[in-house]
């Protein structure tokens, strides 16, 4: 370093931001059967047979239920690979995505 070269003064800590997270909400239908929805939980979001069969049953109580929280790239192809898997088997079984907060 010359002795006319300037260090930088004061803070210059680099701040990592964290990427805006999405929810993928499951919807409830009256047609897809409660095993099939388990199955796809546990496939797609790697969901325990517990957990996938709660979120199941609180979708099936309450109409919808938050799956997970991923970035917006993660939760929206987990969303569509949910609703896909559905759709092949002819059930109109459905996930969403939306911001959190
Ligand atoms: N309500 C469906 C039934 O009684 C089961 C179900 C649960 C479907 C949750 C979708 O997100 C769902 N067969």
């Amino acid at each position: 370093m010359s002795d006319t070269d300037v260090k930088p003064r004061g803070k210059t800590k680099a701040k990592t931001q964290r990427p805006p997270l999405y929810k993928v909400i499951l919807l409830n239908d009256d047609f897809t059967p409660r095993d099939f929805v388990v199955t796809v939980l546990k496939g797609v979001f790697r969901l325990t047979d517990d957990q996938a069969y709660r979120v199941m049953m609180t979708a099936h109580r309450r109409n919808a239920c938050v799956v997970a929280v991923y970035t917006r790239d993660v939760a929206e192809t987990k969303a569509t690979q949910g609703t896909e898997a559905g759709r092949r088997a002819g059930y109109p079984l459905m996930f969403t995505t939306e911001p959190e907060q």
